[in-house]
């Protein structure tokens, strides 16, 4: 036990558990404030790790991510080591490829290779004085009471630790959030959806980028998607997104370039028929979890951040952007409630649940929706109407994807506008149809037409809504 003398003047000490993204992130945040900060991470350390196992390669880092790498100063750095993606490419089925802009120039998401973040957020982390690192410490257990820790090590051996404050970083399947389930009035769900991801490396052609480098790829076939992110090794990392039921239905090689033939055909070459073969069959296909709870935190002792308050399916590319911002905001409480943990956590629950159960409930509807309607055609469609809207109305419409991706909109209010908006296009549609209805019998009572002038007509309308598609 400490002498009471230095208790009183001490700074407290903060557990980070969990040194994945948004944990390494948070404790340079809490360092930041001064606090001495403890990381603690089942892994060995993934900068000396030879091989790293881990989730998907690559990750689309957007605005409210880099807000957050903002504030404790590694934007730049990061920014500079990502490859922006100023649009998504439709793949259609016979090959075409079709870029649709995100929204105005210079609104970009970028894509970034995840070891390497993970390792700079460690970095950067382990650069402030007060900070000490912990790897191989697997969190087993800890008292809700005491604040007490009990980590294992991979030897076997048992340490317990104590702090005055948990963050619990410690992923969708956290080991922190264990101690919540236990109590009364915690509400939890968890849900796995149907799908499972496969990632396969495509790799350079004549030492280029096989594919356009700066663009979110998209092959949006209903049921099975898959999509592409450029690494700065000019491979691109993709990700078939597919059924358990359908990967576990093919079983030779034969049979995975058959799939692909018919829903991918343009990839085939581009990665190797031999490459796609074996790396098919390299991993299974992995699971994808949404995970909801209420509240995140407990007493003034733990706190829930990242994956482990809210795991969401990969399907709006915002989970860590997610958790970085959960970052950002507890920031904020902290300087509103002069770093008081009896009114920061409750206040942190209070204001983040409604956003991160928003995103995680966006995230399924895309998924839900992608699988159910989305085709080339239609992704082309509706992102096409989505930038007219904006463009006729840039204050009234703004697109879902533009206020979730490129703007730090509260993610409820977002979804409060998006539905408010609907009803605005709705209203706008009905009236125009009944306006053209109305207007255009009149007008036919009135001047009996020429025909040849409506062929005309017809005609320049059909010149500007194609002039609209350079928009
Ligand atoms: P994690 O990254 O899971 O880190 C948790 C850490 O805690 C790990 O290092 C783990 O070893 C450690 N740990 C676990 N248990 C313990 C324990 N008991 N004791 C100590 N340490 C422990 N997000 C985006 O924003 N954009 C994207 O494009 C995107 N694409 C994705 C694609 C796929 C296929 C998937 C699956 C996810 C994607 N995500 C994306 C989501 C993103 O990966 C997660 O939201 C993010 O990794 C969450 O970070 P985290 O630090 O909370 O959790
Ligand atoms: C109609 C058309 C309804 C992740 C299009 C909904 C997601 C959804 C997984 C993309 C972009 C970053 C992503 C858009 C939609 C990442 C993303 C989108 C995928 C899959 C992804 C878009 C990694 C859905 N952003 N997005 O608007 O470009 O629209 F295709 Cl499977």
């Amino acid at each position: 036990m400490e002498r009471s003398a230095s208790r009183q003047s001490r700074k407290k000490v903060v557990a980070v558990v969990g040194g994945g993204l948004v944990g390494a992130l948070n404790a340079c945040f809490f360092a930041k404030r001064g606090f001495d900060v403890e990381l603690f991470e089942s892994r060995e350390d993934i900068r000396r790790a030879k091989i790293v196992k881990g989730r998907s390669i690559n990750l689309a880092l957007s605005h409210r991510g880099r807000q957050a790498l903002k504030h404790v100063g590694l934007e730049e750095k990061i920014v500079a080591q990502g490859i922006p993606m100023h649009a998504r490419m439709i793949h259609s089925l016979d090959g075409k490829q079709s870029p649709i802009p995100y929204g105005r120039k210079g609104q970009y998401i970028l894509s970034v290779d995840r070891a390497n973040l993970n390792k700079e957020l460690l970095t950067a982390a382990e650069t402030y004085p007060n900070t000490k690192m912990n790897f191989d410490h697997k969190l087993q257990d800890w008292n809700a009471e005491t604040g007490l820790m009990t980590f294992v090590r991979l030897d076997g051996s048992k340490e317990q630790v104590k702090a005055d404050l948990i963050v619990g970083c410690d992923g969708a399947f956290s080991a922190v959030r264990k101690q919540f389930l236990r109590r009364s009035r915690f509400d939890y769900s968890q849900t796995y959806i149907p799908h499972g991801y496969m990632e396969l490396t495509m790799p350079p052609i004549n030492g280029e980028f096989a594919m356009k480098p700066n663009y979110l790829h998209i092959w949006p076939r209903n049921t099975f998607m898959m999509i592409a992110l450029p690494n700065l090794d000019k491979t691109f990392t993709c990700t078939l997104f597919m059924p358990f039921e359908d990967f576990e239905k093919i079983t030779t090689g034969d049979e995975v370039i058959e799939f692909f033939q018919k829903y991918f055909p343009d990839t085939i070459p581009l990665i190797g028929a031999d490459t796609l073969q074996r790396d098919y069959f390299r991993l299974p296909a992995q699971a994808m979890v949404s995970v909801k709870c209420n509240p995140y935190h407990i007493g003034d002792t733990c706190v829930l951040m990242g994956d482990a308050a809210h795991a969401v399916v990969p399907f709006y590319g915002q989970g860590m952007n997610a958790g970085f911002e959960d970052c950002i905001v507890f920031d904020e409480i902290m300087d509103q409630f002069n770093e008081d943990f009896r009114a920061v956590l409750p206040e942190y629950t209070r204001v983040r649940v409604p956003d991160d159960h928003a995103i995680a409930d966006l995230a399924m509807y895309n998924y839900i929706e992608m699988r159910a309607h989305v085709n080339s055609k239609w992704f082309i469609f509706r992102k096409y109407v989505d930038n007219i809207l904006h463009f006729f109305m840039p204050k009234t419409i703004i697109p879902l994807y533009t206020m979730v991706t490129f703007t730090r909109t509260r993610y409820h209010e977002a979804v409060k506008r998006w539905h408010w908006q609907n009803k605005v296009i709705n209203r706008g549609l009905l009236l125009s149809a009944v306006g053209a209805v109305l207007g255009g019998s009149y007008l036919l009572i009135k001047n009996p037409p020429d025909i040849n002038k409506l062929i005309v007509s017809a005609e320049k309308m059909w010149d500007r809504l194609v002039a609209l598609r350079t928009l």
